[in-house]
């Protein structure tokens, strides 16, 4: 509700104002909003557009100099604040063969999800994960990390941070690591056999909100969404879709962010959905569009398109397509807030 402006209330502002305070009831419907009003917009990014970015990103800079050769998705409504929503980062990281992205470490978590090329690692707290297209993985906050191409392919791969969050609670802390790279001796994702195949160390015990897991294959999540499609569990909004999994809790992922991956057949005409945490999305498989809004975004494989807080989404295909997204859901639960409406 906007307020009559009198010269009494003006000049009453000014006095507020050199003290440092201001009247609650001329900002209160912008404050407090009845629904989720984002300042973020519906966006996508067209891989083919960015790819040859990428590349040229590459002859100007090496991994090492740049620590992480990164172009950040920036959300249109929010430009200059390295945000792709209002609470999580995004980019897509490429690396070279032969390159290095030194070790280092640093209060936000991160994921990432392998979009294009062979023989590339990430090294966590001392342990290698030999990456591939589609797979996730996990780089939890505070543990060390470094990236290193040992084939001979560019590697590109699309990294989601919750560097706005840890922002927001004045939190953050990073170091560089003295060694370049975690022992090249290191261990090749021995937590894929203590921690993936439904079984747990004998002594093993949950701390913290972290997954144990770095790695989630590709090849078994999309098998597995193919058996539960092909037995007809799929949903009317989002086809057949499940969620990524700490195997010892059941819980999400990382505490701040969750990763889910999803089947839609041909010719899917999905219904639509809201929630209130804005979601990032890559196409790993298939061609088709997304109403976003009253918005429509084309999509093919490798595309990132990103739906803003409580705007109203449906998914659409030509052919048969996998997505990948991924949300600050498990922040948002943690502290009541999330909500959905189908
Ligand atoms: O790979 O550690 O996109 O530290 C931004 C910051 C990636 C990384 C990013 C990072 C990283």
């Amino acid at each position: 509700m906007k307020h009559e402006s009198t010269p009494e209330r003006q000049a009453f502002y000014g006095v507020l104002d050199s003290h440092d305070l201001a009247p609650l009831w001329e900002a209160m419907a912008t404050l407090v909003t009845p629904q989720p009003q984002s300042a973020c917009v519906a966006a996508s990014w067209h891989y083919e557009r960015l790819r040859p970015l990428l590349l040229e990103a590459g002859a100007l800079i090496t991994a090492e100099e740049a620590e992480r050769r990164v172009l950040v998705l920036e959300n249109p409504g929010i430009r200059g604040r390295s945000q792709i929503t209002n609470s999580l980062y995004a980019g897509l990281q490429l690396i070279l063969p032969g390159e290095v992205a030194p070790a280092h470490r640093h209060a936000a978590a991160a994921l990432r999800f392998i979009v294009e090329g062979e023989g590339a690692y990430t090294a966590v707290d001392g342990e290698r994960v030999t990456m591939h297209p589609g797979d996730f993985v996990i780089t939890p906050s505070w543990t060390w990390h470094d990236h290193g191409n040992l084939g001979s392919e560019p590697v590109v791969w699309l990294d989601g941070l919750d560097v706005p969050i840890v922002n927001l609670f004045d939190t953050s802390f990073a170091e560089r690591s003295a060694t370049k790279s975690q022992f090249a001796d290191c261990a090749e994702d021995l937590a894929a056999s203590r921690y993936g195949s439904n079984m747990l160390p004998l002594d093993y015990e949950v701390h913290g909100g972290n997954s144990p897991l770095f790695a989630y294959r590709y090849a078994p999540s999309r098998a597995a969404l193919e058996r539960l499609a092909r037995s007809g569990q799929i949903d009317p909004v989002h086809g057949t879709k499940l969620q990524y999994a700490n195997p010892a809790t059941g819980g999400y992922p990382m505490p701040t962010i969750g990763a889910f991956l999803q089947l839609l057949p041909a010719g899917f005409n999905g219904a639509i959905y809201r929630s209130t945490d804005a979601t990032v999305f890559n196409v790993v498989e298939g061609d088709g569009f997304s109403m976003i809004g009253e918005e429509r975004f084309d999509w093919r494989p490798r595309d990132v398109f990103v739906v803003p807080s409580w705007v109203p989404v449906s998914h659409h295909t030509n052919s048969e397509s996998v997505l990948f997204s991924f949300s600050d859901r498990p922040a948002q639960k943690a502290l009541g807030l999330w909500r959905e409406h189908a």
